[in-house]
């Protein structure tokens, strides 16, 4: 564990944050690794929030800093992949803004050569279906933090099943809340909230 990186996005000191990433990249760390300090420096953010010790200002200005680093260690080589492996509409469900996970699984998709049509955050169980409809995708990936992103999905899945398209779509849900049992109640086809496996999952799938 690199806790120095941990320690710094929990002290929301930006500067360091990318100080140290820099400094990393250079050394030859692996942008995976280093994302997963940054989660791991999220989650004692979380901890400090629920103890009162941090404000949702905090909050938001620990979203910015990640969101900046994460530009610069998920920044992918041009030209990397000139076949397309296949299609994923993806978004943050309903009611929820959280986006940093989305995000990190969009640009590990695409290095894989997906196309991915992210939908950006809050969407709509009828926008899923709309643009379903439109782009036809093989993959729907689905985004939620808050608890109450269960739901959501679960409407979105209706939603779906209602239009006649869930047949057509592998759906794999991601973020803290989901488990095994969620995703039953949701009627997803799987879960993670690793975005390495819900990478493993899409290939998978395409590759038939
Ligand atoms: C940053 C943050 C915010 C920022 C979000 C900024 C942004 N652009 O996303 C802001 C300030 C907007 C925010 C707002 C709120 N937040 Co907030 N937030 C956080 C915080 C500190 C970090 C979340 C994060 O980005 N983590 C880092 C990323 C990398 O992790 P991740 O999202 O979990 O994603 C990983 C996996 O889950 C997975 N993954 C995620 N999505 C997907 C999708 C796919 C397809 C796959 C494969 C994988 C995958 O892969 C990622 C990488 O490992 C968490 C605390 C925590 N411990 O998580 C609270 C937290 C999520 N927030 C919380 C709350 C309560 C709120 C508010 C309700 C606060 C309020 N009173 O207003 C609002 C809700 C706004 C809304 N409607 O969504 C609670 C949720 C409680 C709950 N169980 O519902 C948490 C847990 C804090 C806490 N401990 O209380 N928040």
């Amino acid at each position: 564990m690199d806790d120095k990186l941990i320690a710094a996005v929990e002290q929301l000191n930006e500067d360091k944050v990318f100080k140290l990433v820099e400094k990393r990249l250079k050394a030859g760390k692996d942008p995976v690794y280093l994302q997963e300090q940054i989660r791991l420096g999220m989650l004692k953010v979380g901890i400090l929030y629920e103890k009162g010790e941090y404000f949702i200002a905090d909050l938001i200005m620990a979203g910015e800093i990640v969101k900046n680093v994460l530009k610069i260690i998920l920044a992918k080589p041009e030209d990397q992949h000139h076949n397309k492996t296949g299609t994923i509409l993806l978004g943050t469900v309903q009611g929820d803004l959280h986006d940093i996970g989305k995000n990190i699984f969009a640009s590990m998709v695409e290095a894989e050569g997906f196309e991915v049509i992210d939908l950006g955050i809050d969407v709509p169980p009828e926008e899923f279906v709309v643009k379903t409809k439109e782009i036809q995708p093989q993959i729907i990936a689905m985004s939620g933090v808050l608890t109450l992103a269960l739901e959501s999905m679960k409407k979105t899945v209706a939603a779906l099943t209602a239009a006649g398209l869930r047949d057509q779509v592998k759906i794999l849900i991601g973020g803290n809340p989901v488990n095994r049992i969620s995703c039953d109640y949701i009627g997803a086809d799987a879960f993670t909230n690793n975005t390495d496996e819900g990478v493993t999952y899409c290939k998978n799938w395409v590759a038939g």
